[in-house]
């Protein structure tokens, strides 16, 4: 592969047609037989790397983020160590709400963190909808250079945004869910503020979403990590009305590419999440694969669903029945179709990288036909 500097200086034509074999994921949306399915984990780049690790005794976080070069440096790592066969470009959920005019700050101990929060209609108000291009051109620059890097490879490149409700959880708490709940009590004091706020973060997102596939994204995934969290009387109109409108404001300009939705939680809401209108579900690990199935019917991809945790076991082989599972699972009647291998959440940073690699090197040699690894 090129150094990413190389990649950013020699820009080449985007052309749709570039491979001349369909990605594996790409596949993966269209129903036909696949003898494995794709495998990619969600936070596949990061800190349980020693390649990501070096990275950051040079850069900051954000500063990876906002620097195309060492963004497509890093995301290439868990690329060129493990032969994913997709790619989710390195950034963060929160750096479009930046872009709205929260200031965002990183600290190793506390993580992402907004110094403002939005809670009252004049601070939603104060809120602007970014313009993907001028305000986050480099999360663009990061994706045309990864597009022309995986040109012929067969890797599909994944861009992302967080859906308005997670994004709306950061910009209200600050940061992370775990320290509050504001957002709660906003919603049942004044539901027209926080529609207000959840109306501008879909325009945000949608915009921003659009633009990154002019940029080159071939799937996108939605990440909603918070969705669970609602009183399940809030979840229609504050959580699901809302990812409804970014797919369909996404597929009124883009209709072919594949939408995944990860919303984390959704145990008992998969007969709704899958009729938001996306092409895939990302399901986590509280849901059996053959029940998600029976709840979203025939038509949607499904993706997951090994528990994050399975790879911090102390040895990989005990992972082997662990996927060999899903697989079987995943493939009734020997026939593998609308199924994208992952963990049921991100990769966390204890996880050893061999785990990592026994997975990948297990769901590759997997044969549908034959219902063994070969
Ligand atoms: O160096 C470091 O310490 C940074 C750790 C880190 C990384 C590697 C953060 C901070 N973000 C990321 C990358 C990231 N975040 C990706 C990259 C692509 C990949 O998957 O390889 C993606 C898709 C995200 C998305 C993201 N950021 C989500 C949604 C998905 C999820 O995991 O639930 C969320 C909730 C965030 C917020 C965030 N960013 C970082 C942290 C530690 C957190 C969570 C904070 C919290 O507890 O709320």
């Amino acid at each position: 592969m090129n150094t990413p500097n190389s990649l950013i200086s020699a820009p080449a034509p985007l052309s749709l047609a570039e491979t001349t074999t369909l990605p594996l994921l790409l596949k993966a949306f269209t129903g036909e037989a696949m003898e494995r399915p794709p495998v990619w984990m969600m936070r596949q780049a990061g800190r349980y790397m020693h390649e990501y690790q070096a990275v950051r005794k040079r850069a900051s976080f954000l500063e990876i983020c906002k620097t195309p070069e060492i963004a497509i440096e890093v995301t290439l790592q868990p690329i060129e160590a493990f032969g994913f066969d997709a790619s989710i470009v390195f950034s963060d959920i929160l750096i479009p709400v930046e872009a709205m005019g929260l200031r965002l700050e990183f600290t190793d101990a506390q993580g992402p963190r907004f110094l403002d929060t939005v809670r009252s209609q004049e601070a939603v108000n104060a809120l602007k909808i970014p313009d993907p291009w001028e305000d986050t051109g480099f999360v663009m620059k990061a994706l045309q250079g990864l597009r022309r890097e995986y040109s012929g490879t067969g890797i599909a490149l994944i861009g992302f945004s967080g859906a308005p409700w997670t994004l709306a959880c950061y910009a209200v708490e600050g940061q992370s869910w775990k320290t509050g709940g504001h957002i709660k009590s906003w919603l049942m004091e004044d539901p027209k503020a926080v529609h207000s706020l959840l109306e501008k973060l879909t325009q945000t997102v949608i915009t921003y979403l659009c633009a990154q596939i002019e940029a080159g994204a071939e799937v996108l995934q939605l990440f909603d990590t918070w969705a669970g969290m609602v009183a399940s009387q809030y979840y229609p109109e504050f959580v699901h009305a809302y990812h409804q409108k970014v797919i369909a404001g996404v597929k009124a300009k883009h209709p072919n590419v594949p939408i995944l939705l990860f919303v984390k939680g959704s145990r008992g809401l998969l007969p709704l999440i899958s009729q938001t209108g996306a092409d895939g579900l990302s399901i986590d690990e509280l849901t059996p694969l053959p029940q998600a199935r029976e709840q979203v019917g025939p038509s949607l991809t499904l993706q997951g669903n090994l528990d994050s945790t399975a790879l911090l076991v102390k040895n990989p082989d005990t992972l082997t029945p662990l996927v060999e599972a899903i697989l079987k699972q995943s493939s009734p009647d020997k026939v593998m179709s609308r199924f994208i291998f992952n963990l049921g959440h991100g990769v966390l940073p204890p996880t050893p990288r061999e785990h990592v690699q026994h997975v990948v090197k297990l769901v590759q040699s997997w044969s549908s036909s034959q219902q063994r690894f070969i």
